[in-house]
């Protein structure tokens, strides 16, 4: 039995003539935001990805297949699927087996890249150590795929909803290499800033492509964490971010929130908070994201 996987026309052909790629997750259109925002910027973000000459691929679980790139029709569908599974490592086997419709996190969007050998991913923020952590044990299975998984995934660095320090710290422990873009600081998702300063730090996708070269000719496993700075014109600074962080977490307790739950209710209880304005942000830095990730793709393709 091999792993079954089936491409959209678009990334096969890219396949076919040897084009860069971008693989992007599908959790944060399901379980990330509203319909029909969530469809906006899916197909936005894909354009992103076109324009600076890559292609890209969403990546979901259907009809017991990961599909790699997805249709128009699949992608509305998709983004309409109020029941869609959050899949992630733990879930991809028993999701693809029972033939349910499933949204890729970034743990199993970086096993299905890989499984596609494509080698870069962009997303909006990755799960971390959450708040509390040291009595919930609520560590995102994200953190380990970046020490198993030979995907550079680019995101805005972690929201502060998760515990930013705990979450660089484990990341160390892994072995991954955690690589601020144009600034020493690590990024905090909405915000530029974190008050924390980033371990390492790379100025050109060149750069970043170069080192993603170097892990697998040293032979060590896993990826890299590229942290990019939301663009200055979207960012929310940290101070006001803060006290809307504080109450969505103070409700998910409130509420009993558990396990796959947690970001999810977050997400969405800050949407409320910020009146929409936390999602404006959210989508501008995936496409960030996006156009450095395809900048990334194409150098590693040189
Ligand atoms: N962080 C975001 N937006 C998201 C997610 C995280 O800013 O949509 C999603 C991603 O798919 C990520 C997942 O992989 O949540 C992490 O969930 P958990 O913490 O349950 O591992
Ligand atoms: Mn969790």
């Amino acid at each position: 039995m091999t792993a079954p996987l089936t491409f959209s026309t678009e990334v096969a052909a890219a396949r076919a003539e040897g084009r860069a790629i971008v693989a992007l997750e599908s959790t944060i259109i399901t379980h990330g935001m509203p319909y029909p925002q969530n469809l906006e910027m899916a197909q936005g973000v894909e354009q992103v990805i076109r324009d600076a000459g890559a292609v890209p691929a969403t990546i979901a679980v259907m009809d017991g297949r990961i599909h790699v790139g997805l249709e128009q029709d699949e992608l509305l569908a998709l983004s309409r699927c109020p029941d869609a599974l959050k899949v992630s490592r733990a879930d991809m086997a028993v999701a693809l087996s029972r033939g349910a419709v499933g949204a890729t996190t970034v743990a199993a969007t970086m096993i299905a890249a890989h499984l596609a050998g494509i080698a870069v991913f962009a997303t909006g923020g990755i799960g971390g150590v959450h708040r509390g952590a040291e009595l919930s044990f609520d560590v995102s299975a994200d953190l380990q795929e970046l020490a198993q998984t030979p995907v550079t995934v680019v995101a805005a660095g972690a929201k502060a909803i998760l515990d930013i320090p705990k979450t660089l710290e484990v990341l160390e422990t892994l072995g991954v290499p955690v690589i601020a873009y144009g600034q020493d600081e690590m990024p905090a998702f909405w915000s530029r800033e974190s008050g924390l300063s980033a371990p390492l730090r790379a100025d050109s996708p060149g750069e970043i492509a170069q080192a993603h070269r170097m892990r697998a000719a040293l032979g060590l496993p896993g990826g890299q964490l590229v942290a990019n700075p939301v663009p200055k014109d979207a960012e929310i600074p940290r101070a006001e971010m803060l006290p809307h962080i504080e109450r969505a977490l103070r409700d998910a307790e409130r509420d009993g929130i558990a396990a796959k739950a947690v970001t999810p209710f977050l997400l969405k209880r800050i949407f409320e908070l910020t009146e929409g304005a936390s999602l404006a942000c959210n989508i501008a830095l995936v496409r960030g994201n996006a156009d450095l990730a395809a900048r990334i793709a194409k150098s590693l393709h040189d």
